[in-house]
């Protein structure tokens, strides 16, 4: 029987299964609690506590999960009754038990609807957690107040400023379930624990009251650890202080109390830019997923991969593949090379094994999926083959030509080229619709950004092939198309030039690194430099001299330094001195000489640079950039970019990217900086034409974030 035939009933509907009331939330597709969601459960209570023929409340959700929590879309718009703080407590304060009966996600503003029932039983596969943190926020219905009352203020404390999930097993070892049932149906499951709890004669148990804090002291002594740890970890994150601050409330205040404190701080919350960049962030990285081929295509089997090279960047590619359970025949010139590519991957292994994260027989386990060969023709199987040899373009088509020669009709030919002209690769053997570039960034094992680079020929299923190696690899794709650098090499060219002449210009590199990281990057331009090695950009530097623009402004520093063999940490100074066996570097006076001598060479009398000027030019360099490539359709949005900094370049991902980061500053901002800077330079600072013309019509970067 539905009680409440209304339009809320259709995404909560309630009925009655003997004397208990069963309210199930369908709201696909992960049940999040919008504004009619929150009106059906309140709904359903209220008729609950009416009708004195239902003695309890079972709360279940349908489809794959209980409730993913709040409706992230809601955030930042106008709020509309009843508040999720509200629809909690009214479930709490109902007269007969209410239970929650937990499978797939019970996360956020979802876990918190289950804390406020009185008993809860989950399932395996259920994933309860209150993730908010990840989105620059606080759980802001009651979780950072009945949470520790219910497990204590470490265990709290842990799931909250962490973000994590955890599991039907360990919540029930931490208390925060109180059953887990036995099979994977719910609603049997649900119903069965209800019925128990009514033949037990189980009263209302309110979470407001439960006594896990009764230790006051213990309880505030684990919340001044949490804050010095946490004042030390968040580097500044808005949210995990005001966490920290909302839990010690719930030790030291009434209940009511703690609710209105979590709810001041969590609007601060909701109202901070970095709430904006991370639900942009979270947003964004579900949105690449959608490349048009994904939709128009299906992907072709991916059974058995092929590596050609291994390198550092091939046995990278090797060990995500491995990683993800399937099987990777790896091609090398001769023995030598091919045992010091299995050494590669073994090493990557061997450091897990020695840190305690691997067993040695799981190692055992895992190697063998590898095999390796110096003759192309045990590529003969291969569904998909990643080719990751040296950069350049002869010994590319000559190992495509192989390719061409041995691989099955509809194997998928992938390079792993950072700029080579992938179109021309493709032309260059019998089946160019079956090339496509595969742009992973090192190490290949660990770094998430994997730019699927679309050549004209390429077949669409090829492209959703792609789309699901990323998949399978747990990676992040971004769809790019061919040109110098993609989208993420061509961004870091421009702002890494604009670094460079900052530094020729007086500031110091060690100042440029500075505020880079103040901005929020783990790493500064010259530090990077210095990780990966200054000799590769030199290569490259060297092979693109002849035509480099002369009228382009060129900063020669970095190429002294080479000269010198200071090629970074690897050979222990580059910009900075490394000690031996120290990766973290620090200033080198020699470095700043050249520098100086460099200066007088060409001509420029050195001039300070406010940290806040340094980021200004880093950052218009890095917008206009994108816009450019977005203009060129070589990215499909600036979410696309957004995503590709975010996961292959450090960006910070609580601005959101460079492109919601110039959303957020404004786009006439940029622009003005971008014209004033070109007084200096009008050839570096020419102003991207899309960026001119969103300025003119008044538009922002989100409003080209249309659905691909
Ligand atoms: C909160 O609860 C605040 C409260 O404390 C206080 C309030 C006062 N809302 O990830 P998927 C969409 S903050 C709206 O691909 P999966 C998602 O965009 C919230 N939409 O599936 C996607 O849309 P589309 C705390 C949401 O199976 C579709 O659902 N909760 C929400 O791989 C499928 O998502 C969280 O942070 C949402 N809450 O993973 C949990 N969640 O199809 C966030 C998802 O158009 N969600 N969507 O691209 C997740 O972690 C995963 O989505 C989940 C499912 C694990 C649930």
């Amino acid at each position: 029987m539905t009680l409440d035939p209304s339009a809320d009933a259709a995404l909560v509907t309630h009925e009655l299964r003997g004397k208990v009331l069963l309210v199930t939330i369908d709201h696909a597709p992960v049940n999040a609690l919008s504004a009619d969601v929150r009106r059906g459960l309140l709904a359903a209570i209220e008729a609950a506590d009416a009708d004195a023929s239902i003695e309890a409340v079972l709360i279940v959700g349908a489809g794959r999960n209980f409730i993913a929590g709040a409706d992230i879309r809601e955030f930042g718009k106008p709020p509309v009754p009843p508040a999720l703080p509200d629809v909690c407590n009214r479930i709490e304060a109902c007269t007969k038990p209410v239970v929650a009966a937990i499978h797939g996600a019970a996360l956020g503003g979802g876990l918190e609807v289950a804390l406020a029932a009185h008993y809860r039983i989950a399932v395996d596969g259920a994933k309860l957690g209150l993730p908010e943190v990840q989105l620059g926020l606080l759980p802001g219905a009651g979780g950072t107040q009945r949470t520790p009352r219910l497990i204590g203020a470490a265990a709290a404390l842990d799931l909250i400023l962490s973000g994590r999930h955890t599991d039907a097993k360990e919540a029930l070892a931490m208390g925060l379930v109180d059953r887990v049932g036995r099979s994977g149906d719910i609603l049997a499951e649900g119903l069965a624990y209800t019925h128990e709890l009514l033949a037990a004669r189980a009263s209302v148990r309110r979470t407001r009251d439960a006594a896990a804090l009764a230790d006051r002291a213990a309880s505030l002594a684990t919340v001044a650890t949490a804050r010095a740890e946490t004042a030390k970890k968040s580097r500044g994150l808005f949210s995990p202080l005001k966490i920290v601050e909302a839990v010690e409330a719930a030790i030291e205040q009434p209940f009511d109390d703690g609710l209105r404190l979590e709810r001041k701080l969590f609007l601060q919350c909701i109202d901070s830019p970095q709430r904006a960049g991370l639900i942009h962030a979270f947003f964004a990285e579900r949105e690449v997923l959608k490349a048009p081929e994904t939709r128009d295509a299906k992907a072709r089997a991916l059974d058995a991969i092929g590596v050609v090279g291994g390198g550092t960047m091939g046995a990278g590619i090797a060990v995500a593949v491995l990683d993800a359970g399937l099987p990777v025949t790896m091609i090398e010139r001769d023995d030598a090379s091919l045992a010091r590519g299995r050494a590669h991957i073994e090493k990557v292994y061997d450091g897990l094994i020695a840190r305690g994260r691997l067993s040695a027989e799981k190692k055992a386990d895992i190697m063998t999926r590898w095999s390796g060969s110096t003759s192309y023709d045990a590529l003969a199987a291969a569904d998909l083959v990643i080719e990751a040899v040296f950069e350049d373009p002869a010994v590319k088509q000559a190992v495509f030509a192989e390719l061409d020669r041995v691989c099955k009709a509809g194997a998928v030919l992938a390079t792993n080229t950072s700029y080579l002209d992938i179109d021309a690769l493709a032309a260059s053997i019998s089946r160019p619709a079956d090339v496509i570039g595969l742009h992973f960034f090192s190490p290949a094992n660990i770094m998430k950004l994997l730019e699927v680079v679309v050549p004209k020929p390429v077949s669409a299923d090829v492209v959703a092939t792609a789309f699901e190696l990323a998949k399978k690899l747990r990676k992040t794709p971004v769809r790019a198309g061919v040109c110098d650098g993609f989208i993420g090499n061509r961004l870091l060219a421009v702002y890494r030039s604009a670094a460079d002449a900052m530094m020729e210009d007086g500031a110091s590199p060690y100042q440029i690194d500075a505020a880079v990281r103040a901005f929020g990057f783990p790493m500064g331009p010259f530090q990077v430099v210095d990780l990966a090695g200054g000799d590769i950009g030199w290569a490259t530097r060297k092979r693109r001299a002849a035509t480099r623009n002369p009228a382009a402004r060129y900063v020669q520093i970095a190429d002294r330094l080479c000269e010198r063999g200071w090629f970074g940490q690897k050979t222990g100074r580059g910009f900075y001195l490394y000690s031996e066996g120290s990766r973290s570097g620090t200033p080198d006076p020699e470095v700043e000489a050249i520098i100086d001598a460099e200066r007088v060479r060409a001509g420029i009398t050195p001039r300070t640079f406010s940290d806040e000027e340094i980021v200004r030019r880093y950052m218009a360099a890095m917008i206009n950039e994108g816009a450019n490539v977005v203009h060129e359709g070589i990215a499909l949005r600036p979410l696309d970019v957004d995503v590709t900094l975010l996961y292959g370049y450090g960006f910070p991902r609580y601005r959101g990217g460079p492109m919601k980061y110039a959303d957020m500053v404004g786009l006439p901002t940029i622009l003005a900086d971008i014209r004033e800077f070109a007084k200096e330079d009008p050839l570096f600072w020419r102003a991207s034409p899309l960026l001119i013309d969103l300025v003119q019509r008044g538009a922002d970067f989100a409003s080209l974030n249309q659905p691909a």
